[in-house]
């Protein structure tokens, strides 16, 4: 392996600048712990630690090594693990509220080229929450690819791709099997070497399935029929970045419970729907509230049926969802801040009477 087959690239070196002295090295994050990583490096998959210094200075989860970073590390004198000093910028990074604190983000992966949002053709099919996860990747800064799995449980596949292209304007949707490999071909474009792709959708879609098959090993667990399937328990229970065949970067994540943003900002709503945002554009008045005006392109659109009025819906709700999801996260910053800044003068009193003491 070297650093490019990894997805190191110029730009993520030019962030490396700074670290060029004292045996730094830069290292890929495959697995993430609370603490603890393993990290991949030309010569392999080793164990690595935040040092306690980068745990100090994080104010957030968020600022903590994720499945997918580019970290500073540098060798223990003893060989026994890597210390990592500093994480590099994140190209990408999706992000989601950490389960139990709604106030808390947490990074699912970073630099990630492409996101294979895998939806499958049976119950799970809902084009209300591929637009839910559409909006996810495009605020993330990954390219979308739309994946319809287990076409072979589906009477009519090409029927929902087209459905399903319909509500995801500039993202590719491909139906395939996972389970026989039909289909599996078409995903090659974006499977190409030091090319990252990110697997996400909900619990039991065959996000791990997949990615057997893309790396044409049984190395990830599937929720396989035998075993007790609960609805709600997910097989996959950690983040993986693993090295494919084909040169790619794969990470698997588990299902997400619950679908929240952090905080997606409008203009990502804004890039899942651009379908709509052209109708409101030949709007008789450019601050049409599209809600009884005189020439208002959305009712005409909406009154002829060239515009889905579930669509149109969804695409209000995820507009007021997105806003408050922005309200509650400007208010935990706050939070934050206030923290730290306690923090701070606690520490500043600290050291003065430790000094008066002198
Ligand atoms: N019929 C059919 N079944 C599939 C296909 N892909 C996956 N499955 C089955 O779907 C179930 C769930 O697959 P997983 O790959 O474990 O799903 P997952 O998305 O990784 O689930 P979590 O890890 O819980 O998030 C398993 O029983 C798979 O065998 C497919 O293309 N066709
Ligand atoms: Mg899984
Ligand atoms: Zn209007």
């Amino acid at each position: 392996m070297t650093l490019s087959s990894l997805g190191w690239d110029d730009a993520h070196a030019a962030n490396f600048q700074p670290y060029l002295n004292s045996d730094f090295q830069p290292a890929r994050v495959a697995r993430a712990h609370k603490h603890a990583c393993e990290v991949l490096i030309p010569s392999g998959l080793f164990p690595a630690a935040c040092t306690g210094r980068l745990l100090h200075e994080s104010l957030t989860h968020a600022d903590l090594p994720a499945v997918g970073d580019w970290v500073v590390a540098r060798a223990r004198p003893d060989g026994s693990r890597l210390d990592i000093h500093a994480v590099l910028p994140r190209r990408t990074k999706f992000s989601r509220r950490a389960a139990g604190d709604r106030d808390i983000e947490q990074i699912v992966a970073a630099n990630v080229d492409t996101v294979f949002l895998v939806s499958s053709l049976d119950d799970n099919y809902n084009l209300r929450r591929i637009e839910r996860y559409l909006i996810i990747a495009w605020e993330s800064g990954a390219q979308p690819v739309v994946v319809l799995n287990k076409a072979d449980l589906h009477s009519d596949p090409s029927t929902a791709q087209a459905e399903v292209t319909a509500v995801a304007p500039g993202a590719p949707v491909i139906a395939l099997s996972a389970l026989d490999g039909s289909g599996i071909e078409a995903l090659a474009p974006w499977l190409t070497p030091g090319q990252t792709v990110a697997l996400l959708g909900s619990s039991g879609v065959g996000k791990s399935t997949l990615v057997n098959c893309l790396l044409g090993a049984d190395i990830q667990d599937t929720g396989g029929v035998s075993e007790a399937n609960f609805k709600g328990r997910h097989t996959t229970t950690r983040r993986e970045l693993l090295v494919a065949p084909s040169g790619a970067l794969v990470i698997d994540t588990p299902g997400m419970r619950e679908l929240q943003f952090w905080p997606a900002d409008a203009a990502a709503v804004d890039d899942t729907f651009s379908d709509l945002l052209e109708i409101t554009r030949q709007c008789r008045f450019h601050d049409c509230r599209h809600n009884g005006e005189p020439g208002c392109a959305v009712v005409a659109a909406l009154d002829s049926g060239e515009l889905d009025a579930a669509r149109w819906d969804s695409y209000l709700k995820l507009q007021r969802e997105q806003a408050f999801a922005a309200r509650k996260a400007d208010a935990s910053l706050e939070r934050v801040a206030k923290q730290s800044w306690k923090k701070l003068t606690a520490l500043g009193r600290e050291r003065a009477r430790w000094k008066q003491g002198e």
